[in-house]
C-alpha cells in the first residue's frame, strides 16, 4: 500500500484544523500509521526543507516553520501522493482551487496550512527525517 506524509503547519495548528484537516484524509479513506505534534527548530527546518535552502523565499520559510507546532502524519492509502497532493491543492492558497484543502482554509503563500510530500522520494526523505522509527 502506498504511504505519503503530511504536515499541519503552524497556521493550521494554530487555527485549530488539525481535527478537520485529518479528518478528511480518514473520510477519503487513508490510514493514519503515524502521527506526532512537534515544533521545528531551525537545525529540523533546514533538514527537511534542504531542496529549499538557497532560495530567495527559504528565510521566510524557515521563519514561519519555526513559528509554533506542528502536526506531522503518515497516510497509507491508494496513490497516496498523487490522491492527498490533489486534496491539499495548488501551493499558493490564493490560487487553490475551493474544495482543496488550502483553497478551503487559506490565502496565504508561505502560510498555506500543509504540507504534503510531493512524490515518492520526497515521502522517503521527509518521512526518515520525521518518522526515523516507522
Ligand atoms: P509545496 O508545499 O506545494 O510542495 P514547495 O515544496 O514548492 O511547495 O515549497 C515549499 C513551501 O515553501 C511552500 N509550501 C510554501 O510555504 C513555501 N514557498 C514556496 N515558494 C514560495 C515563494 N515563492 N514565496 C513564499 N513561499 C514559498
Amino acid at each position: 500500500m502506498d504511504r505519503t506524509l503530511v504536515v499541519i503547519k503552524p497556521d493550521g495548528v494554530g487555527r485549530r484544523l488539525v481535527g478537520d484537516i485529518i479528518s478528511r484524509f480518514e473520510r477519503r479513506g487513508f490510514k493514519i500509521k503515524a502521527m506526532r505534534l512537534f515544533e521545528f527548530d531551525s537545525k529540523l527546518a533546514r533538514d527537511f526543507y534542504s531542496p529549499h535552502i538557497g532560495k530567495p523565499f527559504f528565510p521566510e520559510l524557515e521563519n514561519f516553520i519555526t513559528s509554533g507546532p506542528v502536526v506531522a502524519a503518515v497516510l497509507e492509502g491508494n496513490k497516496a501522493v498523487d490522491v492527498v497532493r490533489s486534496m491539499i491543492g495548488d501551493t499558493k492558497s490564493f490560487e487553490a482551487a475551493s474544495g482543496t484543502i488550502r483553497g478551503d482554509y487559506g490565502l496565504g503563500y508561505t502560510d498555506n496550512v500543509i504540507h504534503a510530500s510531493d512524490s515518492t522520494e520526497s515521502y522517503a526523505r521527509e518521512s526518515k527525517i520525521l518518522f526515523p522509527n516507522l
